[in-house]
């Protein structure tokens, strides 16, 4: 886990976009959105998953995914703040694509605070540190949201062999042709095998939540991955937490959260009746119980992995 400093200001926080040429209304929206409310930001975090296929940093001949990063590039040169979590899609996201986006590469799991300056905080400086903390500032997680489904040991398993230094170099040592026929041939597979189940992506296990707020302090932890949005309260060892789930991206819908000064964390939904004009502002998701309630295994995607050869269903 990784600490990345304080953020203030108004941020932004997407994932699960999937962004690949034959979604062209989700790109669409994207870049609606970056030419709207992110440029009004003062920093954006993408939580993995932006792409739904990444072969490898020397894929430029990749026009639609460059396009992506040439658009986010004009964003983090208007001076927005751009920060990147790699997804279990966009794993192979390196330092050369993130010089071109002109994003901060972050790692799996960041810890933040969030120093929201508001007028009264002038006053809150003279305060002995502990008590600024708990009157204004929250410790913030985040994370794509894959390290937290535990409980599945096949995607697990694989997680832990695709993210090996060695595999992922030898992976990269294969010519690009090679590479984009494997791509292919998994997102095919992954489009049959979704068209063909009902299988639903798996959801964290709640143990895995648990043990993050305790070992990080956090009282906020953000993540996407599961497709699920939502907003959870929590009550760790007495301890208010909330996580936020991110909305992933249809071709009718996307969605981020705001944090902003001196408020609570809001969703906002994009759709058709607001992607131009104003933003349709929706209250928080559905409160998910404490925890206790649900600690079942569930987050397997077996199925999905024996199927797809490589775990390509997953978030
Ligand atoms: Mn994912």
């Amino acid at each position: 886990m990784s600490t990345g400093g304080v953020i203030g200001g108004t941020t932004l926080l997407i994932s699960d976009l999937h962004l690949a040429i034959d979604g062209p209304g989700i790109a669409e929206r994207f870049i609606r959105f970056l030419h709207g409310p992110a440029r009004e930001a003062d920093a954006l975090y993408i939580l993995g998953d932006l792409f739904e296929v990444w072969i490898g940093d020397d894929d430029t001949g990749n026009a639609f995914n460059e396009s992506i990063l040439t658009e986010l590039a004009h964003l983090a040169r208007s001076g927005v703040a751009v920060h990147f979590t790699r997804g279990n899609r966009d794993f192979l996201c390196g330092r050369a694509s993130a010089r071109r986006a002109g994003w901060q590469l972050l790692g799996d799991e960041t810890l933040l605070g969030v120093g929201h300056t508001t007028a009264s905080s002038a006053a809150e400086a003279t305060l002995p540190a502990q008590e600024r903390q708990t009157v204004n500032d929250t410790t913030l997680l985040l994370m794509h949201g894959d390290t937290l489904c535990t409980e599945d040991h096949a995607y697990q398993r694989f997680r832990a062999i695709t993210h090996h230094g060695l595999v992922r170099a030898a992976f990269l040592c294969l010519p690009l042709a090679w590479r984009q026929r494997i791509a292919r041939r998994l997102r095919q597979r992954s489009i049959a095998h979704q068209t063909g189940s009902s299988t639903p992506l798996g959801d964290v296990s709640e143990r895995a939540v648990i043990e993050r707020f305790r070992a990080s302090g956090a009282s906020l932890m953000i993540h996407g991955h599961t497709h699920r949005p939502a907003r959870h309260d929590l009550s760790i060892d007495g301890r208010p937490c909330v996580r936020w789930v991110l909305p992933d991206w249809t071709e009718s819908r996307g969605g981020y959260l705001a944090l902003e000064p001196g408020q609570s964390p809001r969703m906002v939904w994009l759709d058709a009746s607001n992607d131009s004009s104003d933003e349709r502002v929706e209250p928080a998701g559905n409160v998910a119980p404490d925890v206790g309630e649900r600690l079942e295994p569930d987050c397997d995607t077996q199925q999905a992995l024996t199927n797809a050869g490589a775990g390509t269903r997953f978030g």
